[in-house]
């Protein structure tokens, strides 16, 4: 392998909660069961039972780990399985399961990576309104510090959320995520409130004893194709990086937001004293990353890529998304050089941060025959993204670490079982686990890499 990854460059791979556990009797109910119910809100009509039944496999995905050879694994809390009602209460055997996987992550030498909210929000806080609601992250908080207080000394490194943009538009603008609503004005309440969250749970983190704590954003470099496009790709970024840059820097919601998006929303939940709240200091700041966007005029011969849809971003004036090709099967343009415009934006708004790319991975296609299951394009995509990352490293960017998305094929949000990231292929019918070529590629990556050298 003649790509060589520094010993001290932590490498990992990423999963989330509702996308693998199943289970869905042994916790509380979460926003995106109910989403699930819905006719057609899940292109397949799958649910979250049994997903990759990684909760009843856990054993298996263990071993799994272990024989990858990750530095890390970065894995999400479900909020109902530890506290079913949202509040109050925690579940034990909520707690027993992730005291499992977090004692086996160690056990196997393994730094356990912990993101507090990955999407499954207890359906009685969705019910109760949701992130629009300032409640919600009072209620996130108080489950940070739960968190912390349990887990404290034994989880490496602590996100409080996992890509905010999708939670709020998504979930509450689109409507093509839970819970389904589409308001823009709420949705604009909702990236506000959730950052208002992650610095509550921040402070609550730190006083129950978690050290390295963090968030992670899906910050996606937004292209114009020609300077008439070029407010309309302002307003894009604006909206899918800015927002939360500027929130988390104490800037507050930006007059260009407050025009572009005039007519939403009041701004009646903004107050001046959260500012410093959303601001304080982070340790780390993770950044996933796929693909950039690129924005051109509207056009009716317009290519879908998922996630990509002015009905995603409030107040978005007409336009196209034009992504070049190659593309992976979820029409994201493959862009390695991407990483490095992503990198900027965050030391930029949040300088001398270290970063890490908690996400990198891409659903392509795959063959099998007796000899395995072939991803060639996954392994390149992989490769490539990590040279890319390196080179930008070596320019200075305070990069410290990556993690493959996904170790298994595994519930890919509204588009169910129809888009497969994972190294490990899981039959949705049996659950047995089958590592690809990309497995064995990451694996002998992991296992070639030449030692630190002696800092000076
Ligand atoms: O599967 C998702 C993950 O949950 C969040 N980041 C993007 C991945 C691929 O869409």
């Amino acid at each position: 392998m003649d790509l060589d990854v520094p010993r001290g460059f932590e490498l990992g791979v990423a999963t989330s909660s509702w996308q693998i556990e199943g289970d869905v009797a042994g916790r509380g109910r979460a926003n995106w069961d109910d989403f699930a119910e819905r006719p057609g809100a899940i292109v397949d009509g799958s649910t979250g039972e049994p997903a990759c039944d990684h909760v009843h496999r856990l054993a298996e995905d263990l071993d799994l780990l272990g024989w990858l050879g990750v530095d890390a694994y970065r894995f999400s809390v479900s909020w109902p399985r530890v506290m079913p009602e949202g509040t109050g209460a925690l579940s034990p055997s909520g707690l027993d399961f992730y005291d499992r996987l977090v004692d086996g992550l160690l056990e196997r030498g393994i730094k356990p990576a912990a993101t507090l909210f990955h999407w499954d929000l207890p359906s009685t806080l969705e019910d109760a309104g949701g992130w629009p609601a300032r409640d919600t992250a009072y209620r996130f908080a108080d489950y940070a510090h739960a968190m912390g207080e349990h887990f404290a000394g034994r989880v490496d490194r602590w996100a409080t959320l996992n890509e905010p943009w999708c939670s709020a538009f998504l979930g509450y603008c689109a409507g093509y995520f839970a819970p389904g609503r589409t308001e823009p004005g709420a949705s604009l309440a909702a990236a506000y409130h959730l950052i208002l969250g992650h610095g509550l749970a921040i402070e609550r983190l730190r006083d129950a004893g978690a050290r390295n704590v963090g968030i992670v954003l899906n910050l996606i470099p937004v292209i114009s194709e020609s300077p008439e496009m070029d407010a309309a790709a302002r307003h894009v970024d604006g909206v899918q990086n800015r927002i939360f840059l500027d929130l988390l820097a104490g800037d507050g919601i930006s007059d260009e937001i407050r025009t572009s998006c005039r007519g939403l929303t009041d701004w009646g939940f903004v107050r001046d004293d959260d500012r410093a709240v959303m601001s304080t200091p982070i340790d780390w700041l993770g950044e996933n990353y796929y693909t950039v966007m690129r924005v051109a005029p509207l056009s009716p011969t317009d290519v879908h890529a998922i996630g990509q849809d002015v009905s995603m971003f409030p107040g978005c004036p007409p336009l196209s998304f034009v992504p070049r090709p190659p593309l992976t099967d979820m029409g994201w343009e493959i862009l390695p050089e991407g990483v490095e415009l992503a990198l900027r934006m965050a030391s930029d708004s949040l300088p001398g941060i270290p970063l890490w790319i908690c996400e990198n991975g891409a659903a392509v296609h795959e063959s099998t025959d007796a000899t395995g299951i072939h991803d060639p394009i996954r392994s390149e995509y992989l490769e490539d993204h990590i040279r890319a990352l390196l080179r930008a490293r070596d320019k200075g960017f305070d990069v410290r670490g990556y993690y493959a998305w996904s170790l298994l094929d595994n519930l890919e949000w509204a588009s169910g079982w129809t888009k497969k990231f994972g190294l490990v292929r899981v039959d949705p019918a049996t659950g047995t686990r089958t590592p690809k070529d990309s497995a064995h590629w990451y694996r002998e990556l992991l296992s070639s890499r030449s030692p630190e050298p002696p800092r000076s």
